[in-house]
């Protein structure tokens, strides 16, 4: 992805950037709300989880079907994951398709790997960078000076029982680390079902071939990285995907050393009709909404893959090392939300000048 003097990316100089348009209310997929004042100070937070406690239980025991709110607070969206404190026993949860937290040394057998990728490893400190777990070990993926490549590997539904879907839910903890300085926007994970055809790389979907809808991060400007869809689709008007960034309320621009729940919705369109959705959230805010995308005309193309991808371009390589880390990823059939945990960690500032 080439850089351009407003800052934005575009995979290649003949791109066009499609906005999205924006919903006015929130989405229909999203749960009910709890009033959420951010991160405040310690005495603050604990102030406000005391008092919202007793609705959250409640929210929870019926089954999530009231809403919660708080003066002087933005609301997020409780999904399956607030029944499940800490993320625990979430795998039991029937709609739950894969729950990934990079404990485990092998965790890349799960990925579709044979090896441990080059440029991706398990740490549980990292000074250097600033990191601060989110929960125990993280994967950390290194993008290499004069290199592109972070990481490309895949949850492959046709592997797993449940099969390839044609909606689903994929959430992951994103923390840009203190060296995050791309020059040029480039790709995050996200859904896709290229086939190996078409839907990525300049190879154009033409609704039969393949499809794509990865992650995708700009340039960093006043000291936050975009991030949004990059989208492979039947409407695309070149050979490159369309960028489409979580404008929402700025809740897309995401700042280094911080942890953040990253979850996207892809509903496939019906073949002859143009009723695709994409959504995003940040912390259980809506941050993007897109309900016309005409991913395919043929029934044959499904979700294929979670595509665990973070690629910096474009072509331009990266001029420095880039870190990012990633932790807690889930798929599922239903919105799964931000984590339920209790204190959130007090994050240090940069030290780079
Ligand atoms: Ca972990």
């Amino acid at each position: 992805m080439r850089r351009k003097r407003d800052g934005r990316h575009q995979s290649h100089a003949s791109e066009i950037v499609n906005r999205a348009p924006l919903s006015p209310v929130p989405s229909p997929a999203a749960g009910p709300k709890l009033g959420h004042s951010g991160v405040g100070s310690s005495a603050k937070l604990r102030t406000m989880c005391a008092s919202v406690a007793p609705a959250l239980a409640l929210c929870v025991a019926v089954s999530l079907s009231c809403t919660v709110t708080s003066s002087s607070s933005k609301p997020f969206s409780l999904g399956l994951a607030a029944q499940y404190p800490a993320d625990k026993d979430l795998t039991k949860d029937p709609d739950v398709l894969y729950f990934g937290d990079f404990e485990s040394a092998s965790w890349y057998a799960e990925w579709g790997n044979t090896s441990k990728p080059e440029n991706a490893d398990l740490v549980e400190a990292d000074t250097q960078r600033l990191f601060v777990p989110f929960q125990g070990r993280a994967l950390r993926v290194r993008i290499v000076k004069e290199s592109n490549v972070g990481l490309s590997s895949e949850y492959r539904f046709a592997l797993h029982s449940a099969g390839e879907p044609e909606e689903i839910y994929f959430r992951y903890y994103l923390r840009f680390a203190d060296d995050w300085r791309p020059i040029e926007g480039g790709k995050l994970p996200g859904p896709a079902g290229t086939y190996g055809v078409a839907g990525w790389g300049g190879r154009r979907s033409d609704g039969t071939n393949g499809w794509s809808a990865r992650g995708s991060f700009s340039i960093p400007q006043n000291g936050v990285t975009p991030i949004g869809f990059y989208a492979y689709h039947a409407d695309q008007p070149t050979e490159y995907g369309d960028v489409w960034e979580w404008e929402r309320r700025r809740l897309g621009y995401l700042r280094n050393n911080r942890w953040y729940c990253v979850e996207q919705y892809v509903r496939l369109n019906g073949p002859s009709r143009r009723d695709g959705i994409l959504r995003g959230w940040i912390d259980g805010q809506l941050a993007f909404e897109k309900t016309d995308v005409r991913f395919r005309t043929v029934d044959a193309l499904k979700i294929e893959t979670i595509w665990m991808n973070v690629y910096h371009g474009g072509s331009d390589v990266a001029v420095r090392d880039h870190h990012l880390y990633v932790d807690n990823v889930i798929i599922a059939r239903r919105y799964i939300g931000p984590m339920n945990r209790g204190m959130p960690t007090v994050e240090p500032k940069s030290n780079l000048k």
